[in-house]
């Protein structure tokens, strides 16, 4: 079979989780560089959205998606534990992270006035996500999994935003959480040269 290709742009958050989750597997891809809405991703995604995957006949798009196939489709340990509750654990929190983290407006672009009213529900989020990693220093079950890798990128992005890095300072097994996973070479090795512009936006506004 021909080899994977993860196709986006390098910042992405979502990007960046399908390629933490190749290099925690081990699996080699071929990265293809390449904004949304290009033909290329609008082939796969039907509303153009990074990243989309192929993989010989495969053509797969949502990160969640592509990186349950790169967990299954290849060897290497697992990333979603086999037994059913550990595998609806690692379901549960990405469903929780994809649904109220993700600080996305529905066009992709960085909404100020929607920022400023999710403050207080953030300060919520953090004090979930602080309590849920306390016990294991994993957001599911006692291993390294698809929600950890889902979270890490956005967490990183927050890091870089004033009040969210506020937050996730006061929330200490969070922020030890965050400092350590970051150490991992699959997080380091994928790492992006370069923001996504939405959060150059935000940075420029509360600057
Ligand atoms: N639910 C999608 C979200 C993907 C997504 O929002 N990607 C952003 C880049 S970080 C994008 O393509 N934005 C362009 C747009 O929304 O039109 C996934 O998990 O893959």
């Amino acid at each position: 079979m021909s080899d994977l290709q993860i196709i986006g742009a390098p910042a992405s958050n979502f990007v960046w989780a399908t390629r933490i989750a190749c290099a925690e597997k081990g699996v080699p891809y071929t990265f293809v560089p390449t904004l949304p809405h290009t033909p290329e991703v609008r082939a796969i995604h039907p509303f153009g959205k990074i990243p989309v995957a192929r993989h010989g006949a495969v053509a797969l798009c949502e990160s969640r998606a592509i990186c349950l196939y790169i967990d299954r489709a290849f060897p290497g340990p697992a990333l979603v534990p086999a037994d059913p509750a550990g595998a609806a654990l690692v379901e549960q929190w990405l469903s929780l992270i994809n649904t109220h983290i993700d600080p996305d407006t529905a066009d992709g672009s960085p909404d100020r006035k929607a920022i400023e009213a999710a403050l207080p529900d953030m300060r919520t989020q953090f004090a979930v996500l602080d309590a849920a990693v306390r016990a294991t220093g994993y957001l599911a079950g006692n291993s390294f999994t698809l929600a950890d890798i889902d979270l890490l990128p956005t967490l990183f992005y927050m890091n870089k935003m004033p009040e969210s890095r506020a937050m996730l300072a006061q929330a200490k097994h969070l922020q030890a959480y965050f400092e350590r996973h970051s150490e991992r070479p699959s997080v380091k090795q994928t790492f992006p040269e370069s923001m996504p512009e939405r959060f150059v936006h935000v940075l420029a506004q509360v600057a």
